[in-house]
Formats: C-alpha cells, sequence, structure tokens
C-alpha cells in the first residue's frame, strides 16, 4: 500500500483525514511520524498557496508523497475574515474557548440572512519525482461548505469554530454531527475524495 504523509500538526484534521481516507489504498502517516516536528511558514496569500507550501516542504524533507490542507471560515458579514487567517485569529495559541465567542459577539444583532459563511479547504498533493527536487507533480483541491454563524455555541464534536457553524438544513451546529455526517458534508470530506480521484485518474495511488 502506498505511504502518504499527510502535513498537518493539527489532531482534529488529522482525525478527520484517516477518517475520510480510510477505504483510500492508502497508508497515512503524520508529518510527526515521519519525523518532522518543526513548523511550517505559511506565508501565501490563499488557501491553495499555503497548502502548496506545507505539502512542498514536507515532501522536500522526506522524499515522500505529501497531502496536505490549508482550511478556514469565511464570514461573510466580516469580508470573509478570519479566512487564511482562521488558525492565527487573535493569536495562534489563543484558544477557541475564546474565538469563537469572540466572533459570535462580532455579529451581536445581525440577523439570519446576514450571518452566511463558509468554511474552505484547499488540499495539495506533490508527488516527488526522485531526484531531489521538491516535486514534479503538483495538484490542487479546492472545496467549501455553506452555513451560518450561530447565536451560541453548541456541541461536542469536531474541532475549531465548528461549535459556531450552524447548518440551517440540519437544525444544528457542525459540532453537533457525528463524525460520519460531518465528514460526507464537509469541506475536507468534499476537498479529499476529489483529490483521490484526481490521483487515481494519474495512477499515481
Ligand atoms: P496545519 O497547518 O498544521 O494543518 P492549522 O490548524 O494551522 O494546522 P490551518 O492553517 O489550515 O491549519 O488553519 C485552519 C484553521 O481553521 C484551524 O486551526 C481551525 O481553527 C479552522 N478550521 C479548519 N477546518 C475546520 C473544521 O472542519 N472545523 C472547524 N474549524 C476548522
Amino acid at each position: 500500500m502506498k505511504k502518504i504523509i499527510f502535513a498537518t500538526g493539527n489532531q482534529g484534521k488529522l482525525r478527520e483525514i484517516r477518517a475520510i481516507l480510510k477505504d483510500a489504498d492508502v497508508e497515512v502517516l503524520s508529518m510527526k511520524e515521519a519525523g518532522f516536528d518543526g513548523d511550517i511558514e505559511e506565508n501565501g496569500t490563499t488557501f491553495e498557496e499555503n497548502a502548496l507550501i506545507k505539502a512542498r516542504t514536507i515532501a522536500a524533507v522526506t522524499g515522500l508523497p505529501t497531502l496536505a490542507d490549508d482550511s478556514g471560515l469565511e464570514i461573510d458579514y466580516l469580508n470573509g475574515e478570519p479566512g487564511i487567517y482562521s488558525a492565527r485569529y487573535l493569536g495562534e495559541d489563543t484558544p477557541h474557548s475564546v474565538k469563537n465567542p469572540n466572533l459570535i459577539s462580532r455579529l451581536a444583532g445581525v440577523p439570519d440572512e446576514q450571518r452566511t459563511a463558509r468554511f474552505v479547504c484547499a488540499v495539495a498533493a506533490v508527488f516527488p519525482d526522485g531526484t531531489g527536487n521538491p516535486g514534479n507533480i503538483e495538484k490542487c483541491v479546492r472545496a467549501t461548505m455553506e452555513g451560518r454563524i450561530a447565536y451560541e455555541e453548541a456541541g461536542e464534536n469536531g474541532f475549531g469554530y465548528d461549535p459556531i457553524f450552524y447548518l440551517p438544513e440540519y437544525g444544528c451546529t457542525n459540532a453537533q454531527l457525528t463524525p460520519e455526517q460531518k465528514n460526507a458534508i464537509s469541506h475536507r470530506g468534499k476537498a479529499l475524495r476529489a483529490m483521490c480521484e484526481e490521483l487515481k485518474a494519474a495512477g499515481l495511488i
């Protein structure tokens, strides 16, 4: 079975990625399991650029095929904030117990129809060519999940901004879905499944 590194340090993402890819014919190793424990500077200006930066860095260090996910929450009323800065919003080490109520309070008094938001996920793949170059095959796929910012936090599942992301058609937040329900409809689930299809079609997995 093909070994693929997933270049993420986020345990919530990794849990979802492993579940989403469980039927794909690949063995997913975290970058820590591959021996990388450093920080990667995400200085791109788009989700795609940042996903590629992460995947190129780890593919170059390990020489192995690498996937990476750059994702975030875009809130329309806040002109797309926190967007690509979702992990760094209010500071890299600030917990979601502070970030989530902060975003809810920034939308105080804003009616339903103006609370629209989406999760975005760009998944990048870098397959090294064995010559020591960072990689000669690169692919990137983006997917989104539409919802609204809730009036209060709800739910214990998922991670990050899930407790404040309300899905009108389900009548609950992302954090109230089961992991299987979330993965079936999420930005990450859709992007990863599309990437797998591309990699299979190209004969890479
Ligand atoms: P890596 O770069 O190591 O993968 P990270 O947490 O820094 O981990 P990102 O730069 O992609 O990852 O930041 C994405 C942030 O957006 C993440 O920290 C969460 O706060 C949020 N996020 C992304 N996907 C999410 C999801 O499915 N549910 C809730 N929050 C999510």
